[in-house]
């Protein structure tokens, strides 16, 4: 190599590395959606705040479409401090972290706004606790809407309607018991292998929110969807315990301060994601039923209750959502 070329390249290799130091340390987050989901951006809009808080010491860099694996992979991964932080729901704890199961109970919450208050209070905090010790903070809870089924076959007017159909689910077996007590057949699943299967017609259809359906393009090959809004389960971004116990006491009060300060972020994004896709999906041809009759569907969870909420601490952990106004 020519001497000149020798220092092109070297300046190049010393900008980049210019580029990547101006931030001390890059914390790496996973999250399953595309770039622009109001999480990913919640997450961005944390980072910004946190470089500045610690002037630069901390930077958080969000990989986004699942680039660091799907949910279940990435909780690991965070666990083992491979990552150091992962927006995940909280569905994919429910086999591990027993408490996480109650604010995943079908129809548990009365509205978004009834779970943000109970995620806000000290329901919340025992959740946080209980991550604790799978080696992981909770950091904050966000808002992921209803989560309602979708499918490619009908629309579906009622219970009876979705008798004998595949769905899938979440990698929670909860779920897999919520979809059998109301007549249909589960398959938990990855995020990402959803749209193909219901292509190849493997499965039926799914359950989520508006702004999921949108995103993943489900729309596109499930048509049908029945606004029976069966799960209010919050979302929660976590960080490793090995990566929060390496920083400062002052970097982690500054990385809980960014995280519970990226929460109205995430709000206001949320709220108009969620008209934003019911617009598009409409638009594009959708099918909505919204004049459906939940009782049937509240009364079937029964069994599920039974099943879940079976020591003390958990039943006082429903009744405790329950008595927040
Ligand atoms: C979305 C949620 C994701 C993921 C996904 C799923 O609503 O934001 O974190 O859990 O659902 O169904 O896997």
């Amino acid at each position: 190599m020519k001497k000149r070329h020798i220092l092109t390249a070297l300046l190049a290799s010393v900008a980049l590395a210019g580029a990547a130091t101006a931030c001390e340390r890059t914390l790496r987050s996973a999250d399953t959606h595309p770039d622009g989901y109001p999480t990913v951006e919640a997450v961005k809009a944390m980072g910004k705040m946190l470089e500045e808080k610690t002037n630069g010491r901390l930077c958080i860099e969000v990989f986004f479409g699942a680039q660091l694996g799907e949910e279940k992979d990435a909780i690991e991964q965070t666990q083992f401090g491979v990552i150091d932080m992962a927006r995940v729901s909280l569905g994919p704890f429910n086999n591990i972290i027993e408490e996480t199961q109650i604010p995943s109970l079908p129809y548990i919450f009365r509205s978004p706004d009834h779970m943000r208050k109970v995620m806000a209070g000290p329901v919340g905090q025992q959740i946080k606790d209980a991550f604790t010790q799978h080696d992981l903070i909770g950091l904050t809870f966000y808002d992921a809407g209803s989560r309602s089924f979708y499918n490619s076959q009908k629309p579906i007017h009622s219970m009876a309607d979705l008798a004998g159909m595949k769905f899938r689910v979440m990698q929670s077996d909860m779920f897999v018991d919520m979809v059998s007590a109301l007549g249909a057949n589960a398959t938990p699943m990855p995020y990402g292998e959803v749209y193909s299967s219901i292509q190849t017609g493997v499965i039926d259809g799914a359950e989520n929110n508006p702004p999921s359906y949108e995103s993943s393009g489900h729309y596109e090959v499930a048509k049908y969807y029945t606004l029976d809004q069966h799960l209010i389960v919050p979302e929660v971004l976590v960080m490793s315990k090995k990566t929060f116990d390496s920083l400062s006491a002052e970097d982690q009060a500054a990385v809980k301060e960014a995280a519970s300060a990226s929460n109205a972020v995430m709000q206001d994004l949320w709220n108009k994601r969620e008209e934003a896709s019911m617009e598009k999906v409409k638009a594009a041809g959708i099918e909505v039923v919204t004049d459906i009759d939940k009782t049937p569907f509240i009364e079937a969870m029964a069994p599920v209750y039974e099943k879940y909420v079976t020591s003390d601490k958990l039943k006082k952990m429903v009744e405790d959502i329950q008595a927040t106004e």
